[in-house]
């Protein structure tokens, strides 16, 4: 009886993080992909015995992996689903779950990806991201900043939209271009080509991720400068392992945030808090990695109480296990946060998405409308 009592309770603690609106801003587009849809995937060139399935059902399934592990699994994962059809499947997906999750803007960031071998260059990768968008018609999304599409484009609507009586979740995406840290110069600087062509469909920026005990700095520079000069916001995987040099020299870049931060010495702390940089903060991730040996001593702790900007985030949904709702509730109940601190946080993470201010009024009007109804 105790025990089901304390299902109920834990059932009911998790719907109040669910229903709380919530602001996506590190999201990688092939790692939120669902289990489910990975291990279909994976059967299917089973069965056409394109790949041996066996040999991938434990990999997917595994649950405790090491950075050097995440690593492979995402080649794994872009084995199985860099064809036109399955990228736009995951993005319509990835969509539908970070709606249901009531995060009310999502900036997801994926790698374009060129394959000769099936006709695949960077940009139709992206148009079939961009065609998965459209795809979703269990929720209203608003993908695209400018009034050229009017039928896709949702907007001034400050917040869930009533219809036949059933509210209709509503969700703003905008997109980032990442770079791998295995490509060269010119192909950085082809992402943030294909970033500026694509401005008019909701690509915001550019980030820089990928392994990070692969390539230099200086080989990305000169894209990531180019994308700034051009208007373009940027963040950086920052410290993900310890690397002074590139910290600092990441960090005298200015990028408008950067992630992770784990591996942060004494300057770089001092450099990112003068410099007032917001940081997206993925528990889970930087857990199950062991970027951080234990929750306890995890950054955000100093971060938040310094009031330094930041923001909780996913990382990578499907390969972690985890949803936003789940991060919130993981750092309200590993620091001792209330309900009403983890929303003011939710809230303050407006101000730091790469969306313009009408986007930005939007989501303020959002949030003060839910304070009435979470009862805060
Ligand atoms: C660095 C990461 C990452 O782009 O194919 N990625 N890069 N650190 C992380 N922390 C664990 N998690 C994901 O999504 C998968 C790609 O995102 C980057 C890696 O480059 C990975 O291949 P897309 O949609």
């Amino acid at each position: 009886m105790l025990q089901i009592q304390a299902v109920l309770r834990t059932e009911k603690e998790m719907e109040w993080w669910l229903s709380m609106p919530k602001v996506e801003l590190h999201a990688h587009l092939n790692g939120s992909i669902r289990d489910s849809t990975l291990l279909e995937v994976a059967r299917t060139l089973g069965e056409k015995g394109i790949i041996d399935f066996s040999d991938v059902e434990h990999v997917i399934m595994k649950n405790d992996r090491s950075l050097r592990e995440v690593f492979k699994l995402f080649d794994l994962i872009h084995i199985l689903t860099t064809d036109h059809a399955t990228v736009t499947r995951i993005a319509k997906e990835v969509i539908e779950d970070f709606a249901a999750e009531n995060v009310v803007y999502l900036e997801l960031r994926t790698t374009p990806k060129r394959n000769d071998s099936i006709g695949m260059s960077k940009r139709s990768y992206m148009e079939a991201v961009l065609k998965g968008l459209k795809a979703v018609s269990s929720v209203d999304i608003a993908f695209i900043p400018y009034n050229e599409d009017a039928t896709s484009l949702i907007r001034s609507l400050p917040t869930n939209v009533e219809c036949n009586g059933a509210t209709r979740k509503k969700i703003y995406v905008r997109l980032l271009l990442s770079i791998d840290r295995r490509e060269t110069t010119t192909a950085a600087m082809e992402t943030v080509m294909l970033a500026l062509e694509m401005r008019h469909l909701g690509v915001v920026g550019i980030d820089l991720s990928g392994n990070p005990v692969v390539g230099e700095w200086i080989t990305y520079l000169p894209a990531l400068k180019f994308a700034k000069e051009q208007g373009l916001c940027v963040t950086l995987h920052c410290g993900e392992v310890p690397n002074p040099k590139e910290i600092q020299e990441m960090l005298d870049f200015l990028p408008q945030r950067i992630g992770h931060a784990c591996y942060f010495q004494k300057e770089d702390w001092e450099k990112l808090k003068s410099s007032n940089i917001p940081v997206e903060i993925c528990l889970t991730s930087n857990i199950r990695t062991a970027s951080i040996q234990s929750i306890e001593v995890h950054h955000f702790v100093d971060l938040y109480k310094e009031k330094h900007p930041l923001v909780l985030c996913t990382d990578d949904s499907g390969v972690f296990s985890t949803s936003l709702s789940k991060e919130y509730k993981y750092a309200a109940s590993s620091f001792g946060l209330g309900k009403m601190e983890m929303f003011e946080l939710a809230k303050n993470a407006i101000e730091y998405i790469f969306a313009d201010g009408s986007v930005k009024n939007d989501l303020r009007a959002i949030f003060a409308s839910e304070t009435k109804k979470l009862n805060l």
